[in-house]
């Protein structure tokens, strides 16, 4: 099985801000943890990560027939962005939506997210542990 991992804006400043929200690990950090959970359920992952809409959009169609699933936490995008929920439409994968924090008991504006109604599965309010449970879910029911 090979996953395509994906994160959106400002998931590359972990750790630089708001520990108290995100935690105190950084980037670099999350994506050793994300090699080590898809190890665990023997899949491969590539990992990508941007700050630009239409790049995220770019990187989700050219995932057909590259990828067997997708694992996304697209960050702020989440909350603004149909071309990001119509790219994961048109392609069809099995796709897992992933928050480090629980955006449930957030801002409101953070409560809706486009993202969720084509997710599989929603892990959110779990930190990094999210990603190991979506990667696992990809893995058992794919
Ligand atoms: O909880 C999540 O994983 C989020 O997707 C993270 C996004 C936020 O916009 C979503 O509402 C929820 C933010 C990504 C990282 O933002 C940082 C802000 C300050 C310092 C470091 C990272």
């Amino acid at each position: 099985m090979n996953l395509l991992i994906i994160n959106g804006p400002n998931l590359n400043m972990l750790g630089i801000r708001e520990p108290e929200i995100y935690g105190r690990q950084d980037y670099s950090t999350l994506c050793t943890f994300i090699k080590a959970a898809a190890e665990e359920v023997g899949a491969t992952c590539e990992i990508f990560q941007s700050n630009h809409e239409g790049a995220i959009v770019d990187k989700i169609q050219g995932a057909l027939g590259r990828f067997d699933g997708i694992v996304i936490n697209p960050a702020a995008y989440t909350h603004t962005s149909v071309a990001i929920a119509d790219a994961l439409s048109a392609i069809a994968l099995p796709t897992v939506e992933v928050h480090l924090s629980d955006i449930t008991q957030r801002e409101t504006f953070r409560q809706h997210s486009f993202v969720a109604p084509i997710a599989k599965k929603t892990f959110m309010g779990k930190g990094f542990e999210g990603y190991r449970l979506a990667i696992r879910f990809l893995a058992d029911n794919s």
